[in-house]
C-alpha cells in the first residue's frame, strides 16, 4: 500500500501532526507499538503553552480543552520559607493552560477515529527503508504478518526509545546528553489542589512541585534518589515529605488522600542533531528530552510539529522545499532555548549531591534575583509561556 506520510508513534507528536496534515488534505498512516488504552494510561505532562493550544485549535481538537482546561495567569515559587508569584499574563500578555497530556491524547485519538484516518496499533519490528532516497518505505509486523507501506515522507514521532532516531547513520547523527543525579517521584490523588496556581518549591530537603489536573485531581512531585522505587514510598511517607518541602501555610492547607498513580521519572537533557535525514523527520521525544521542571517536553514536541506540518503543506500545496530543507535548523534553534530554560530552572530548584556550600549560595542568589528583579521575571515568564515559533 501507499500513503503520503507514514507517522511512526501515536503519542501527542504523531497524533497532532496527523490531525494537522489531515486538516490540509494530506494523507497519513500512523503506526503505534502499543494499544490505545496503554498510551492513554501514561500520566505525563500537564501544562500547555498558548502555541500548543493554537495548534490544537488549527487541528480542530480544542473544544474540550476550552471547556475543561484551566487558564493559569502565573505560577508560585517557594523559597526560604516564603513564596513569590510570577505573573505570566502581566509580563507577557499570555497565560498557560493546565490540561493533562492524557486528555490531549484522548481528544486527538477521538478526532483521528472520527475522520477515518488509518491507525495501526500493536505493530512490531517497524523498519525504515530508503529514507535517504526518493522512494522511502516502512515495513512492520502485525499479528504475525509483515506489511509494507510506500510513502513520500516518514515522521519519526516514536519517543526516546523508538526506532526512528536509530535509522539515522551514526556518522551523520550527533547526540548531546546530560543525566541528572536524581529523579521525580510523582503521585496523582483525588484531592483538591492545594493552590489555584502551580507551586515550584526549592527546599533544603529537595525540590517539590504542587500541580493539578482539575478541581478534584491533584498531581504532586518530590525530588527522590535515582535508586528509589515507587514501592519504597508509602502514601503517608510521600505526604509527610511533601509537607516538609513546602511553606508551612501550604503544608497546613494540603488535603491528602490515597494515590491513584505513583511513578518515578529520571531527569535527562538530550538533543540529537540533525532532526532530518533525507525524507525522515524526527519530532518530539524521538529527537530531544528535557527535565520536566519547566514543563517543556510536550510543548517542544508541539513546536516541532508546527515546523514540520508547515513544511509539508508548502511542499504539497506549492511544491516549495524550503520549509522541509530548513526543518532541522528551525526546530533545533527553538529546542536549544527550551533545553537551556529547563536545565537552568532545574539547577535553581533541586539539591545536587555534589553541591558545595558555594554552589548553594549561588543557587540561593539566583532565586533571590528572580524574586526581586523585574527583568529576570519577564525573561522567566517569556520562556515559561513559550518562545515564539
Ligand atoms: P511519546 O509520548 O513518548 O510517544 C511516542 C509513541 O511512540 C510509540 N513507539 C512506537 N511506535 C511504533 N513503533 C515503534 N518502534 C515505537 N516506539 C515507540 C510509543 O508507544 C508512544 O506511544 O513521544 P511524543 O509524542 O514525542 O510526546 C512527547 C511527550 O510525551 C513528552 O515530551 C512529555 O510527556 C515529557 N514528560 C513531561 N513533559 C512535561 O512537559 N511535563 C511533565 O510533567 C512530563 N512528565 C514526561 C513526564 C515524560 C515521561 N517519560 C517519557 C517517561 C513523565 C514521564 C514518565
Ligand atoms: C504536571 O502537572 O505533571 C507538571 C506540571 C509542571 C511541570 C511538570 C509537570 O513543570
Amino acid at each position: 500500500m501507499r500513503t503520503q506520510v507514514v507517522i511512526i508513534g501515536g503519542g501527542p507528536s504523531g497524533l497532532l501532526l496527523g490531525q494537522l496534515l489531515h486538516a490540509h488534505g494530506i494523507e497519513t498512516v500512523l503506526l503505534e507499538r502499543r494499544t490505545r488504552d496503554y498510551v492513554l494510561g501514561r500520566i505525563r505532562a500537564g501544562v500547555l503553552e498558548a502555541g500548543f493550544v493554537g495548534l490544537l485549535e488549527e487541528a480542530g481538537v480544542a473544544g474540550r480543552l476550552h471547556r475543561e482546561g484551566f487558564r493559569h495567569a502565573g505560577t508560585q515559587i517557594a523559597f526560604d520559607g516564603g513564596m513569590f508569584h510570577i505573573d505570566f499574563e502581566g509580563l507577557t500578555g499570555t497565560p498557560v493552560v493546565v490540561y493533562g497530556q492524557t486528555e490531549v491524547t484522548r481528544d486527538l485519538y477521538d478526532a483521528r477515529e472520527k475522520v477515518g484516518a488509518r491507525t495501526e496499533f500493536e505493530v512490531d519490528h517497524v523498519e525504515i527503508h530508503g529514507a535517504d532516497g526518493d522512494a522511502p518505505h516502512v515495513t512492520y509486523v502485525q499479528g504475525g504478518r509483515e506489511h509494507k507501506i510506500a510513502c513520500d515522507f516518514i515522521a519519526g514521532c516514536d519517543g526516546f526509545h523508538g526506532v526512528s532516531r536509530q535509522a539515522i547513520p551514526l556518522g551523520v547523527r550527533r547526540e548531546y546528553e546530560k543525566i541528572y543525579p536524581f529523579g521525580w517521584l510523582g503521585i496523582l490523588s483525588e484531592t483538591p489542589p492545594v493552590h489555584d496556581e502551580l507551586i515550584y518549591a526549592n527546599s533544603a530537603r529537595g525540590f517539590a512541585l504542587c500541580s493539578m489536573r482539575n478541581e478534584k485531581l491533584s498531581r504532586y512531585y518530590i525530588q527522590c534518589a535515582l535508586s528509589d522505587s515507587p514501592e519504597d514510598w508509602s502514601d503517608t511517607a510521600f505526604w509527610q515529605e511533601l509537607k516538609r518541602r513546602v511553606p508551612e501555610e501550604i503544608a497546613e492547607k494540603l488535603v491528602t488522600g490515597p494515590s491513584i498513580e505513583k511513578s518515578i521519572a529520571p531527569l535527562r537533557s538530550f538533543v540529537t542533531e540533525p532532526m532530518r535525514w533525507g525524507r525522515l523527520f524526527l519530532c518530539g521525544d524521538a529527537a530531544h528530552i528535557v527535565p520536566p521542571t519547566g514543563a517543556k517536553g510536550l510543548n517542544t514536541a508541539a513546536s516541532d510539529v508546527h515546523y514540520l506540518h508547515t513544511g509539508l503543506r508548502a511542499f504539497y500545496e506549492a511544491s516549495e522545499h524550503e520549509g522541509l530543507d530548513r526543518y532541522s535548523e528551525k526546530a533545533l534553534a527553538r529546542i536549544w532555548k527550551a533545553e537551556r530554560f529547563s536545565w537552568w530552572f532545574s539547577s535553581l530548584l533541586h539539591q545536587y549531591p555534589d553541591q558545595s556550600e558555594f554552589d548553594l549560595k549561588m543557587q540561593q542568589a539566583d532565586i533571590a534575583f528572580l524574586r526581586d528583579n523585574a527583568a529576570q521575571q519577564k525573561a522567566f515568564a517569556e520562556n515559561y509561556v513559550g518562545l515564539p515559533y
